[in-house]
């Protein structure tokens, strides 16, 4: 069965024992020309949907990818982007062959070449570097796939092993993350189908429409049951339009709101006195945190008129079950983590976790039980303690030198699953760090981004219908497995295969890099999932409760939802949830007047589809959002070319005039590839490697820009 399923030209495995891709959904019959199978699957997109997926094979080829009708969460509708699965998998530009460069780094000049030569090129490569420090090498990967398998197993035991550096994954969610643990004590709060049963729901810093659409069907459900929507963005999104109100306040300034919200419950006495004394823990300190922020205070800070926001504490307090849909683009600033926690707590007042459909959701990941050990086998590191790279500054510290402070200079990268070049902030010194002759680096990818044009080596990958993989969600809390639906296109590879045989080129035999991807699918949550379940039907479901604090128990030291934190204070921190100006406030620098936040487009995932045409064609072109107050004065109008800048560097797009901004806040939508951008740029030219007050993350949406007419020579 597994060699049904070798690509054409891929090697045999150089190992005894199963194969990665041994074991298929499909059997072989289905690769019979004119024979027509479907196969179940998962979305691996960093998206909290996490969909369900049904792949239509036709003759060994992929024609159709649609939601799965019985998975509840999924209903048997994808995004747009997902449904163009096909259109990605069969790309004319696919890699297909491992390549070797020929040009300078940067150019994009490869040849293709064998896995052999290629594998035992790298492996000797990074043994000459690992003889001398093997903190010296990077890996550098995030949620190109959220599968568990693709991302941090096989990858993870190679590393280990090696005893390179670890990398602290904290591009995205972990101020938010660290935020949400300090107050509730894990990633855990509603359960996403409830809020189709909420009275009042807060979508906060969230596009639920291009982001989370199904949340959105959930929100409409309830819309139809009369329920109040309200949507907390500084930018006019379409998910703002379509709620009955929209607070427009200033980026990085929630924990302002929030902390008014609180002032109003206080002095209004609007609290669930029986739930906060018996599950919270530090109410009267908050109590006085709460009425240093009067209304006023607040609407000077978020630039939103008092009266709206005691209105919003009005109807937060009276309305019943009134539910927060809290989303990452609230915590890209400064003070992120401690907005998190202030939010947070927020339904403990009132007692709003009483009712199944009342409480918050940030994400749910933390209630899987991922045995993340048997995985990934931090055993393997065998007492050695590496230093952690942070993902977010790898622009510096790819320049950075041998230091006692920093260990050895970085030798070599192998990226999996990430764009950094595009991603990370402050991309023309990451360019920079990847431009660095004499760093060794290795890609493994479908297309050659704007990372892999830097790479020494370009491994292909398979993608998520070639590949078995096991998933999690941050939405819905069901486990999703998915199974390969066609054999790899080209010679790519899975990313588990790929260090597997690479582990072996480094004359490792140890038994741990022979087990198959499908044990490692079982392996992933042992006995806590049924896996004839997920076999047959492609999801299972976790208990989780309906009302998971409605008597308390959360996963806190304390057990209590702790408004005041001796964690955090321990640590010399401010105890309680406070909110910190951003890094670059608004107003405090004259050259640079403009904040600019960066929201993901809707008909791209990151940098991912940026490169598929009919989804490129729906977004346009790369643009600045910017109000017709602020585009008059500079002489721009929609469809003018801008130049974006600051002292980290310049962004060429076009202007779209528009009330989606509000005066003083500039949008530069998606991730472009700088490669297709005017100039070969794109908007992380402008954000900077300052850090969150939690978690260490990047603080995208805190950025002051200067825009101006570019003219004609800024065309492309
Ligand atoms: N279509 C699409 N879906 C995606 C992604 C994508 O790129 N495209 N990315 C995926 C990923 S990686 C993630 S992490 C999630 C992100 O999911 P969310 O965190 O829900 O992200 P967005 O929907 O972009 O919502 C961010 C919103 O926050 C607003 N915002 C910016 N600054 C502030 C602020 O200071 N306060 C408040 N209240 N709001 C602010 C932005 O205007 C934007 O509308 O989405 C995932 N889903
Ligand atoms: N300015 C600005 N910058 C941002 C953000 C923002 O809002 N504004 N958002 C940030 C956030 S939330 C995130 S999560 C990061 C996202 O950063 P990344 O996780 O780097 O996400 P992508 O840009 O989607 O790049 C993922 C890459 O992985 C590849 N890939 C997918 N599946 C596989 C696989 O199975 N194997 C291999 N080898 N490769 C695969 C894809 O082809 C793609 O090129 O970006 C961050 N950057
Ligand atoms: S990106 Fe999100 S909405 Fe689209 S198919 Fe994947 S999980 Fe579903
Ligand atoms: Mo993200």
């Amino acid at each position: 069965m597994a060699n049904s399923l070798a690509a054409p030209g891929a090697l045999p495995l150089p190992h005894t024992g199963p194969t990665a891709l041994s074991g298929t959904a499909a059997s072989p019959a289905d690769f019979r020309p004119g024979a027509s199978s479907t196969v179940r699957g998962a979305c691996p997109h960093d998206c909290p949907d996490t969909c369900a997926l049904v792949t239509t094979v036709e003759g060994g080829r992929a024609v159709r990818v649609q939601g799965n009708p019985d998975h509840p969460m999924t209903e048997g509708v994808l995004c747009t982007k997902v449904s163009r699965y096909t259109e990605r998998t069969y790309h004319a530009e696919r890699v297909l062959t491992p390549l070797r460069r020929v040009g300078p780094k940067g150019a994009g000049r490869f040849i293709p070449c064998s896995w052999e030569d290629a594998l035992t090129d790298i492996a000797a490569r990074l043994a000459g570097i690992a003889a001398r420090d093997p903190q010296a090498i990077v890996p550098y990967s995030y949620a190109g796939t959220m599968g568990l398998v693709q991302g941090e197993a096989m990858a993870a035991r190679f590393f280990n092993k090696l005893g390179a550096s670890l990398l602290d994954r904290t591009i995205c969610a972990s101020a938010g993350g660290e935020g949400l643990v300090t107050t509730l004590g894990g990633r855990v709060g509603m359960r996403m189908e409830q809020f189709a049963h909420s009275k009042l729901i807060l979508i906060w810093g969230s596009n639920s429409i291009a982001s989370n659409l199904h949340f959105w069907r959930l929100a409409q459900e309830a819309k139809r049951q009369g329920a109040r929507l309200v949507c907390i963005d500084p930018r006019r999104t379409e998910t703002a339009e379509k709620c009955h109100e929209h607070i427009a306040l200033l980026p990085g300034t929630d924990a302002a709101l929030a902390l008014a919200l609180m002032h109003e419950l206080v002095v209004n006495d609007w609290l669930d006195h029986d739930y906060i004394a018996r599950h919270t823990l530090g109410f009267e300190p908050l109590r006085e945190r709460a009425l240093q922020w009067p209304p006023e205070r607040a609407a000077e800070v978020c630039g939103v008129p008092a009266e709206q926001i005691r209105r919003l504490a009005r109807d937060y307090a009276h309305t019943r079950p009134a539910a927060i849909r809290l989303n990452y683009g609230m915590q890209r600033a400064r003070g992120g983590g401690n907005a998190v926690r202030a939010v947070a707590c927020l339904p403990a007042l009132v007692g709003a976790w009483r009712h199944p459909a009342g409480g918050l959701l940030l994400s749910n990941s933390g209630r899987f039980p991922v045995r993340s050990e048997a995985l990934q086998r931090p055993d393997l590191l065998a007492g050695r303690r590496p230093r952690t790279i942070n993902m977010s500054t790898i622009g510096d510290d790819l320049l950075r030198e041998a230091s006692a402070d920093f260990g050895p200079r970085i030798e070599a990268l192998v990226v999996y699953n990430s764009n950094p070049v595009a991603v990370a902030p402050q991309s023309s010194k990451v360019a920079r760090g990847f431009a660095r002759e004499d760093l060794f680096t290795v890609v493994l990818e479908h297309f050659l981004t704007d990372t892999a044009d830097h790479a020494d080596y370009v491994l292909p990958a398979t993608t998520q219908l070639e590949h078995w993989d096991i998933h999690l969600s941050y939405g819905h809390t069901d486990v999703l497995l998915n199974r390969p639906a066609i054999a790899p296109v080209g010679q790519a590879l899975p990313n588990s295969e790929i260090f597997r045989r690479l582990a072996h080129a480094m004359g490792w035999a140890d038994p741990y890099f022979g087990e198959d991807d499908e044990s490692l699918c079982r392996a992933a949550y042992g006995e806590a999932v049924d896996w004839q379940r997920l076999m047959a039907q492609g999801f299972a479901a976790l208990s989780v409760p309906q009302a998971p604090f409605a008597e308390g128990g959360f996963p806190t030291p304390s057990g209590r939802c702790e408004f005041y934190s001796q964690r955090l204070a321990a640590q010399g921190l401010d105890g309680l949830p406070d909110w910190l100006p951003n890094h670059e406030p608004a107003g405090s620098d004259l050259r640079h007047p403009l904040a600019m936040i960066s929201p993901p487009a809707r008909n791209f995932l990151n940098s991912t589809f940026v490169n598929v045409k009919s989804l490129r064609d729906i977004e346009g072109r790369p643009l600045l959002e910017i109000h017709p107050q602020d585009a008059a004065p500079r002489g721009i109008d929609s469809g003018t070319l801008v130049r974006v800048f600051n002292e980290r560097g310049e962004y060429h797009c076009e202007a779209e005039v528009s009330t989606r901004a509000r005066p003083g806040v500039v949008h530069g939508l998606g991730i472009w590839w700088r490669k297709l951008g005017p100039r070969g740029t794109n908007v992380n030219e402008l954000t900077s490697q300052k850090l969150t007050d939690l978690g260490r993350a990047p603080v995208f949406y805190d950025c002051l820009v200067q825009v101006e007419a570019a003219g004609d020579e800024a065309a492309s």
